[in-house]
């Protein structure tokens, strides 16, 4: 029996999930799960790097308890986000959270020396503010020691599989979203590189997903008392993941990963890199076996998440099972918002920012806590309409319904909404998408699996699905013609 582990780190929890192949069919256990704080220092927002790395520990540690002879394991994040290592082999600094405000105006001030038609054009990623690029940018505008001092540019995944194995490796899918890589030469892009300034020896050789990347080195093996396994790179961008795992059957299919961000696209054999494609701010994201993930980032839960924070700093605490049940017995559609609008972006007070938003596009605001939370998940579903049919029109393709998979899927009204505001069926799971994408990818690798479309039908056949038809057709036409309107979403 093959017995692998799968770290999944999510930008406010992260879980080890132990996978099973158990007569051809995949059984998973959460093995160890931990919140993942990141950390306000004065006016900077920081990721607690070593925090999560002890965790990581304690989830091969939790292993070891459970006397599980673990095969190999892998790790998967959020992307863009990045550390420095020195020259001497250490960390510089600790990595920036994406939504720190150091790279506001960072993206604006970078088109005044390179234009987005040539960024767009080398790379095929969406202009998101936090990317990357920009974050560097804004380093290198601030004259920031950490690039004086930084010798290696590691992601996420990469710096914890450093500490983990002290082999320093770039993965692909993950560098695909800083926006300085180029997906038709298969390369960091040099020419952008140039243009920047950025040294090229920051950027280090790139691992397909699927590659072994190194063993557990000897130090990390004496500190936990475990024998050394194999680390792989898997598709290390969480998204990467959560797309590998979408049980589709169709070669060409929609999807939606749905967690904090809702990431909605379809996936295609190559980067689909035009002027329609970067007018709608899509992005080509890179994905496992050759595939890329032609996809749009709408905001996602992240702003129930934070009205949720903001109300338990009031003092009035509720579970997300209740905020779910309070919308549900809200007045339908008084108030729309574009879940896009920038002003979601940084954390802090959304209840406040919904408001202003509604007064200022002439709605009547939500006040009560059902109404906000009612407001945000008919949102995000007309959004999620909006998205679709711009996928489908970029793509060419007609798809019969949604594939949504990730832990927003517990939240069963907006699947229902979802199918509602789309006019199309939902196929919802699995919800562990991302960890489970991981988990096949290192079975690919270890000839357990002949390709991702064995993977995808195994997973089909191991989790169930749930199938959400259209209701209310009249109602939710009616409110998408005046989600346009009043967001100004006219493509
Ligand atoms: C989702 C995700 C998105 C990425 C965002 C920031 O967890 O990875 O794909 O745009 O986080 O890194």
């Amino acid at each position: 029996m093959s017995s692998i582990l799968a770290f999944d780190l999510g930008a406010s929890s992260g879980r080890a999930l132990l996978g099973r192949l158990v007569d051809g069919k995949i059984e998973v256990e959460e093995l160890h799960r931990f919140s993942n704080d990141p950390v306000q220092m004065g006016n900077r927002l920081h990721w607690d790097i070593l925090r999560l790395y002890h965790e990581i520990k304690q989830g091969l540690l939790k292993a070891k308890h459970a006397g599980i002879a673990l095969q190999s394991m892998a790790i998967d994040s959020w992307a863009v986000d990045f550390g420095f290592i020195g020259k001497d082999g250490e960390l510089v600094g600790n990595p920036y959270h994406y939504r720190d405000r150091h790279t506001e105006g960072a993206m604006e001030s970078l088109f005044a020396q390179i234009p987005p038609a040539i960024i767009f054009a080398r790379t095929g990623i969406q202009f998101l503010p936090f990317n990357t690029i920009y974050q560097l940018f804004a380093l290198k505008l601030a004259n920031s020691p950490l690039l004086k001092e930084g010798n290696r540019f590691l992601m996420i995944p990469d710096l914890l599989r450093y500490f983990l194995t002290g082999q320093m490796h770039n993965e692909f899918s993950n560098a695909t979203t800083t926006q300085l890589y180029n997906p038709v030469e298969s390369k960091w892009d040099t020419e952008l590189l140039k243009l920047l300034e950025f040294p090229k020896s920051w950027f280090g050789d790139v691992l397909k997903p699927g590659s072994h990347a190194g063993m557990l080195q000897p130090s990390v093996c004496e500190e936990l008392g475990i024998p050394s396994i194999p680390v792989y790179a898997v598709a290390e961008h969480d998204t990467g993941s959560a797309v590998a795992a979408v049980p589709a059957t169709e070669k060409s299919f929609a999807y939606l990963s749905c967690g904090t961000w809702s990431l909605m696209g379809t996936e295609v054999n190559k980067p689909v890199i035009n002027d329609l494609t970067q007018k709608l701010n899509f992005t080509n994201e890179g994905g496992v076996a050759g595939t890329y993930r032609l996809l749009k980032n709408i905001m996602g839960l992240w702003i129930l998440q934070e009205c949720r924070r903001e109300w338990e700093r009031a003092g009035k605490s509720y579970s997300f099972p209740e905020l779910v049940q309070m919308a549900a017995e809200a007045e339908p559609f008084a108030a729309l918002i574009d879940p896009d609008d920038s002003s979601f972006l940084p954390p802090g007070d959304m209840p406040s920012r919904i408001v202003q938003y509604c007064r200022q596009t002439g709605q009547q605001a939500p006040e009560s806590a059902g109404q906000f939370v009612r407001c945000i998940l008919e949102s995000l579903a007309l959004k999620y309409r909006y998205v679709f049919e711009l996928t489908e029109r970029l793509s060419g393709q007609r798809f019969n319904g949604l594939h949504m998979v990730g832990g927003g899927i517990q939240n069963t009204l907006l699947c229902q909404w979802s199918a509602n505001a789309i006019g199309k069926p939902v196929w919802a799971g699995p919800a562990e998408g991302s960890a489970i994408g991981n988990l096949v990818v290192q079975w690919i690798s270890q000839g357990q699996f002949a390709d991702i479309w064995e993977a995808r039908k195994v997973i089909r056949d191991s989790f169930p699905i749930t199938i959400y038809e259209p209701e209310e057709r009249e109602a939710w036409n009616d409110a998408f013609e005046r989600f346009c309107v009043i967001t100004g979403l006219t493509e």
